[in-house]
């Protein structure tokens, strides 16, 4: 399959350049001014309009059994979804119970996502720990192409790391050229609170905020900074929602600490006023962890984005219907947490990035693709436009207008968070591996087509850090 994509700018993280770009069997085969179309060849008309690296959401939750319920988007609907926004790869989670085998976990969510569309690869939870989990971490990054494990620092009772688990893993981690990741909130702290707040009787969605507050956001994040700066191993925060958080992590890449922060496109746009809204379906709509948060919050999320310390955004989707979330009608602990969002993350990041100027185009590449291709190894061949990267590419119409709904947009949940939000750029055409997925409003996708990607480990930090250890060590004083 042939590709052309005709007369437009080329952005890429490092520059813009006018280029036509060739694409052949999945790859990017030329790129240059005039090029001439192979005969057979789809010619894409991108006159006026960017040619970007496709997005990588690195934090997604397609089929999540969580929270007595399955998240209703599978690995099909997902990336279909994702490649109608302009994202090409996402990078989802493969979660082990306590106590389930990692293999067989990892095994289990790659067995779902063989129906995907386009491209994927999975972070490993690690929520327990025993010899069989140190080995099963060596198999997945020796021979699974598993190059990052999640550690969750709340969801006391079910999934919540502890100390000791982190500091095991995080220890593995680097003895493996892994990078360990946490959703940092204190688990204990919320386990009080939620219990204090429907003990007073407060049992709608507006506890929800409250039994979360950005301090136990804040607590954890430096908890698993300063874990990976004695271990001396880099580290990667999710979904960054506050302050706190962005302060802690700024605070270590002062220090020269290499550590990572992802913030989600719903906590830089929308706040916790909503968790107050009279609807409980609307609230309830907008229960994930962490929460969103008040104005101040997301100020300072767009400042740490443009200061670049937050590299990445993403979505953290993970969708749940209205008849699932009324599983906590009558106790907000019981509802399941999740919004969705892998098909809007690129347009609003456009809108309320790049159309306010916050955001360069070319800083809007690097955040929405290149930074976590880099982090997560897969770059070049994922986040730039160049001869023998894959051929994952968003065409993309600076004026194109449209208006965010549910009755429009893919996605398999029945309420979108950016519901009536009016945005201007938007893609006109994706390209996965090679071939026209999206174009005219309309997908074009196949069952099963999506590739996994496997991440190599990432020896460029670790042969630094263990060279940083070992000067560090202890010299024996004579006596
Ligand atoms: N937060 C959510 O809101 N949903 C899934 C898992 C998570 O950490
Ligand atoms: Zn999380
Ligand atoms: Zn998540």
């Amino acid at each position: 399959m042939t590709v052309l994509i005709k007369g437009g700018a080329v952005v890429n993280a490092d520059r813009t350049f006018n280029a036509d770009v060739l694409c052949s069997d999945g790859r990017i085969v030329d790129i240059g001014e005039g090029l001439d179309a192979p005969g057979g060849a789809t010619v894409v008309d991108a006159g006026g309009q960017y040619v970007m690296p496709g997005g990588i959401d690195p934090h997604t939750h397609m089929q999540l059994p969580f929270m007595g319920t399955v998240a209703s988007e599978d690995f099909e609907s997902g990336t279909a979804a994702a490649l109608a926004g302009g994202t090409t790869m996402i990078i989802d989670f493969a979660i082990p119970n306590p106590q389930q085998n990692v293999m067989d976990a990892f095994n289990e969510w790659r067995g779902w996502a063989q129906k995907a569309v386009a491209d994927y690869s999975f972070h490993v939870a690690i929520t327990w720990w025993d010899e069989s989990v140190h080995e099963d971490m060596g198999t997945l990054v020796r021979e699974c192409g598993v190059n990052s494990f999640k550690h969750f620092m709340a969801y006391k009772g079910a999934i919540m790391a502890d100390d000791e688990i982190l500091v095991n893993s995080f220890s593995r981690a680097l003895e493996l050229g892994a990078i360990p990741t946490v959703h940092a909130e204190n688990g204990e702290l919320v386990f009080r609170l939620q219990n204090a707040l429907a003990e007073t009787g407060m049992t709608g969605p507006e506890a929800h905020p409250l039994s979360r507050p950005p301090e136990c956001e804040g607590e954890a994040a430096n908890r698993a900074i300063r874990i990976a700066e004695v271990l001396k191993v880099p580290l990667y925060i999710v979904h960054n929602s506050c302050i706190q958080s962005l302060e802690a992590i700024t605070r270590a890449r002062n220090e020269g600490q290499r550590v990572f922060g992802e913030v989600l496109a719903g906590h830089l746009l929308i706040d916790d006023s909503i968790y107050r809204h009279p609807d409980f379906e609307v609230a309830a709509a907008h229960v994930m962890s962490p929460p969103f948060r008040s104005k101040e919050h997301q100020d300072a999320l767009w400042r740490g984005l443009q200061a670049g310390n937050l590299q990445t955004t993403a979505t953290d989707h993970c969708c749940f219907c209205a008849d699932q979330k009324a599983m906590g009608k009558d106790d907000f602990r019981k509802i399941p947490n999740g919004t969705g969002g892998v098909e809007n993350r690129m347009e609003v990041l456009w809108h309320h990035g790049v159309g306010t100027g916050r955001l360069t185009m070319n800083e809007f590449v690097a955040v929405t693709s290149t930074n976590a291709a880099k982090i997560f190894n897969i770059y070049p061949r994922k986040g730039s436009i160049s001869v023998g990267a894959d051929a994952d590419i968003v065409v993309w119409d600076p004026e194109a207008t449209k208006t965010i709904s549910t009755k429009t947009d893919h996605q398999k949940v029945d309420y979108n968070i950016f519901e009536g939000m009016q945005i201007k750029g938007c893609a006109s055409h994706t390209i996965s591996r090679g071939k026209v997925c999206w174009a005219d409003g309309k997908l074009d996708v196949e069952r099963g087509v999506g590739n996994y990607v496997n991440r190599p480990p990432y020896a460029g930090y670790y042969s630094a850090l263990k060279i940083q250890a070992e000067r560090a060590r202890p010299v024996p004083v004579e006596r």
